[in-house]
């Protein structure tokens, strides 16, 4: 099957918010989307005939530089607060910047959107490296993203990364994660404590916001009120972080209304903490999720 330059009603750009923000609009017969151009952040996918894959922020904030509350934002080339400087950006700069958009097409009914961010004079002021990121998109009944890091300096590097996804869930009092079980954790509510393993689900009672380290390469969220799952399937992904800020931490976040806690949860593969990668000069490496959703 031959590769087709998209239609003007399959990807257009739109504008996001009123600041001077753009983004792509998907509309196949596959799927819909919507992709922030700074970050080149997923915000909406809904395979056709399927509910939405993705959970956005109704209070999102799309101004440019600040990090938009939903969707898959990349936290790249450091996850968590910066470790040395807490005056650089949390979760690194790739969400905040724009990425061009260098190629799209479509194959049959599935769109491949190919972004790139390469590093200059405003990255190395953070992040001292560089390096060229590619994010490709695979749009059609699922949702794919592979994301390439290559380093085009002289020494190696070490970077971490999470494909910081948002799920949308009936109630989190009635959601689970399987597919962790016996996993070693960090959880980053008691940073002083050893790695952790829990022998069953992961249900919801409060505040979480754990690091799971070598994970397996599938897991799923269960929406046990819908009875139904989306499946996460990670490559070279050996990190997953799960998060819900709950009731207090929720409140205290601009861009999330106070009640939106219960109907988010995200889960994140990625390589942080242990798990960040090191890369030598020349070297490049591919990272890839594919996310499922049921009905
Ligand atoms: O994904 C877990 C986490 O690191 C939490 O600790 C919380 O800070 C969350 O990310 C959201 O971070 P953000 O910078 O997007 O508000």
């Amino acid at each position: 099957m031959d590769a087709s330059r998209p239609e003007p009603d399959e990807l257009k750009e739109v504008a996001l918010g009123s600041s001077g923000l753009r983004a792509w609009q998907v509309n196949t017969a596959s799927c819909r989307a919507l992709v922030s151009r700074q970050g080149a952040q997923v915000l909406e996918f809904q395979a056709s005939g399927k509910r939405p894959l993705l959970w956005l922020s109704e209070q999102a904030q799309y101004q440019p530089g600040k990090a938009i509350r939903g969707g898959i934002p990349l936290c790249f080339p450091w996850f968590g607060p910066h470790p040395d400087d807490a005056g650089k950006p949390a979760h690194g700069f790739a969400r905040l910047r724009d990425w061009e958009l260098v190629q799209a097409e479509k194959l049959g009914e599935v769109m491949h959107l190919h972004f790139q961010l390469q590093s200059d004079a405003q990255t190395r002021a953070l992040w001292p490296q560089d390096f060229r990121a590619l994010l490709t998109m695979t749009l059609g009944r699922a949702l794919a993203l592979q994301l390439q890091v290559e380093n085009t300096g002289h020494h190696d590097f070490r970077f971490s990364f999470a494909f910081h996804s948002y799920f949308p869930v009936s109630d989190i009092h009635e959601a689970r994660v399987e597919g962790l079980e016996g996993t070693p954790f960090l959880d980053q509510l008691h940073p002083d404590r050893a790695p952790a393993r829990e022998d069953y689900p992961l249900h919801f009672h409060g505040e979480t916001d754990r690091i799971y380290l070598h994970t397996p390469s599938r897991y799923c969220i269960l929406d046990e009120r819908l009875g139904q799952a989306i499946r996460i399937t990670a490559q070279d992904c050996r990190s997953a972080v799960v998060w819900n800020p709950w009731e207090a931490k929720a409140a205290r976040l601009a861009d999330m209304r106070d009640e939106a806690w219960r109907h988010m949860l995200c889960v994140e593969p990625g390589n942080v903490a242990d798990d960040a990668v090191t890369l030598p000069a020349g070297a490049s490496k591919v990272f890839s999720i594919l996310l499922e959703g049921e009905a």
